[in-house]
C-alpha cells in the first residue's frame, strides 16, 4: 500500500481515538495534529508524539505533505474545514454530523464529487462485528423480511443542570442536540443492518433541563458536573430527549427514543429488528453478544466468535471467543476500511467495503435529522424525509 499521512482537526475526545485507530494500522502516518490556538496544539501534538503542530485548521490543510483530513471538532466546524480540505484536494474523514444543514451536506458531497477525493464519516458502530453478522444475516434473508425496526440512545451525561459542553452552545452545536449528536449514529446504524430506508418520521423532541449553568471553564463530555460558583445561567434552545416514530421503505414501522438525560445510561445505543421469522437485538454497552429471537424454539445468545460468523462478519472480529473486542477496536475496524479503500482510490470508489460511511450515508442521515426537526416544528406532524442522490 502506498504510505499515506494524515492530519488530525480537534484532539479533544474523539481525536486521539482517531489517531489510535489509524496507528493500530501500521502504514500510516499521524504527520500533523492542529488545534484551536497553537500553545495548546504543541502541548496535545507532543503528548500524542506527532511531529507537526498549528494553531490554525487551514495551515493543516495546506499541509502539501497531507493525503488525509480527519476532522475531529465540534460540529459546526465540520462543513468549512471539509469544504476547504476538499478544495485543496484532501481525502476527508470528518466526523459525525457532517454538517449543519442539509443544504450544507448536499454542497460537500458535491464539491468531493467535483474534486475525486475520498469521503467518508464516522458512523463507528458499523464496525462492531456483530453488527456485521447482523447485516449478512438479515441481507441473507435469516430473519425474513423486517417489520418493526426499533430502539433507543440513551446517555446520562446531561442530567444535571450543572453538566456543560460546547454541545449546549448553538454556535458550536448546530439546529439539534440529542438527535444530530447520537440520533445520527442510530438512524445511520438501522439503516445500514435493515437495508432499509427511513422515509417518514413523525418526532416529539423535548428539553428536559430547560436551564444550565455554565461553567468559566468547559470540562467536556462524559465529564463529572462542575459548575462553580462563577458559573452563568443559560436557557437551553435544543432537545435533550427526542421520541420518533419512523415508517420505512419497505412499510416497516419504527420507534427510536433518544436522551442525554437518562440516569444510569452510559453509550446505551440498542438496535432492534423484528421480522417475519425471527428478531435480532444489538446493544452497544454488551457489543459481544448478538440476542436472536425465535417464535417456535429457544432464543439465542450469540457470543462473538469469528469461527461462528458468517464469512462478511468474519474479518471484523480480529480476536477468537471469549476475548472481547471494545469500542476502540470497532473504530480500528472502521479505519482499516478507510484506509484500504483509500489507499486504492479511485479504483475503490464502486466497491466500498460496508463499514464505510460516504458523505452520501451522511446526507442521507442529515435529511432524516432535518425531517424530525421540521416534524416537530410542525406540531408533530408525519415527514417525508427528503431524497438524497444516487451514490
Ligand atoms: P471535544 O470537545 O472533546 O474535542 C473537540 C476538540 O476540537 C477540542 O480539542 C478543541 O480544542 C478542538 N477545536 C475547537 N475549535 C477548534 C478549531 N477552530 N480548530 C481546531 N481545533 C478546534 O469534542 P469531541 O467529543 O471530541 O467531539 C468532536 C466531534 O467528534 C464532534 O463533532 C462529535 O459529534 C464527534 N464525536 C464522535 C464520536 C464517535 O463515536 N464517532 C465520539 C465523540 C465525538
Ligand atoms: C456524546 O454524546 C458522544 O461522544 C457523541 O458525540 C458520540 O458520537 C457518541 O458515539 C458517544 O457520545
Amino acid at each position: 500500500m502506498k504510505a499515506l499521512r494524515a492530519g488530525l482537526i480537534g484532539a479533544g475526545f474523539i481525536g486521539p481515538w482517531h489517531v489510535d485507530a489509524i496507528r493500530r494500522l501500521g502504514h500510516v502516518e499521524v504527520a500533523a495534529l492542529a488545534g484551536s490556538d497553537l500553545p495548546r496544539a504543541q502541548a496535545r501534538a507532543r503528548e500524542l508524539a506527532i511531529p507537526q503542530a498549528y494553531g490554525d485548521w487551514r495551515s493543516l490543510i495546506e499541509d502539501p505533505r497531507i493525503d488525509v483530513v480527519h476532522i475531529a471538532t465540534p460540529n459546526r466546524l465540520h462543513y468549512p474545514i471539509a469544504l476547504a480540505a476538499i478544495a485543496n484536494g484532501k481525502h476527508v474523514v470528518c466526523d459525525k454530523p457532517l454538517a449543519d444543514t442539509v443544504e450544507q451536506a448536499r454542497e460537500l458531497l458535491a464539491a468531493t464529487r467535483a474534486a475525486g477525493v475520498f469521503h467518508a464519516v464516522t458512523f463507528n458502530y458499523r464496525g462492531n462485528p456483530l453488527v456485521q453478522q447482523a447485516r449478512a444475516a438479515i441481507a441473507a434473508g435469516q430473519i425474513g423480511k423486517p417489520h418493526l425496526v426499533h430502539g433507543q440512545y440513551l446517555q446520562d451525561w446531561l442530567l444535571h443542570d450543572s453538566d456543560w459542553s460546547w454541545r449546549l452552545e448553538p454556535d458550536q452545536l448546530g439546529a439539534s442536540l440529542a438527535l444530530a449528536d447520537i440520533g445520527s449514529h442510530w438512524c445511520d446504524l438501522a439503516q445500514h443492518v435493515t437495508g432499509l430506508r427511513i422515509a417518514q418520521v413523525l418526532a416529539d423532541p423535548v428539553t428536559v433541563v430547560p436551564r444550565r449553568r455554565k461553567p468559566a471553564q468547559s470540562a467536556g463530555s462524559f465529564a463529572a458536573s462542575g459548575a462553580g460558583d462563577d458559573a452563568q445561567w443559560v436557557d437551553m434552545a435544543s432537545e435533550d430527549m427526542a421520541t420518533v416514530l419512523l415508517r420505512f421503505d419497505n412499510g416497516a414501522r419504527g420507534s427510536l427514543t433518544v436522551g442525554q438525560v437518562c440516569a444510569g445510561h452510559k453509550n446505551d445505543l440498542v438496535l432492534e429488528v423484528c421480522a417475519a421469522a425471527g428478531s435480532m437485538k444489538w446493544r452497544q454497552e454488551a457489543q459481544n453478544e448478538l440476542w436472536i429471537g425465535h417464535r417456535g424454539r429457544a432464543n439465542e445468545l450469540l457470543q462473538k466468535d469469528p469461527s461462528l460468523l458468517l464469512p462478511e462478519a468474519r474479518p471484523y472480529a480480529r480476536l477468537p471467543g471469549g476475548h472481547q473486542e471494545s469500542w476502540s477496536d470497532a473504530f480500528c475496524n472502521l479505519m482499516h476500511d478507510i484506509y484500504a479503500s483509500i489507499a486504492g482510490w479511485p479504483d475503490t470508489g464502486a466497491a466500498l467495503p460496508p463499514t464505510v460511511a460516504t458523505f452520501h450515508d451522511a446526507l442521507r442521515v442529515q435529511c432524516t435529522i432535518d425531517a424530525m426537526l421540521d416534524s416537530a416544528a410542525g406540531g408533530g406532524v408525519w415527514t417525508s424525509v427528503a431524497a438524497s442522490p444516487d451514490p
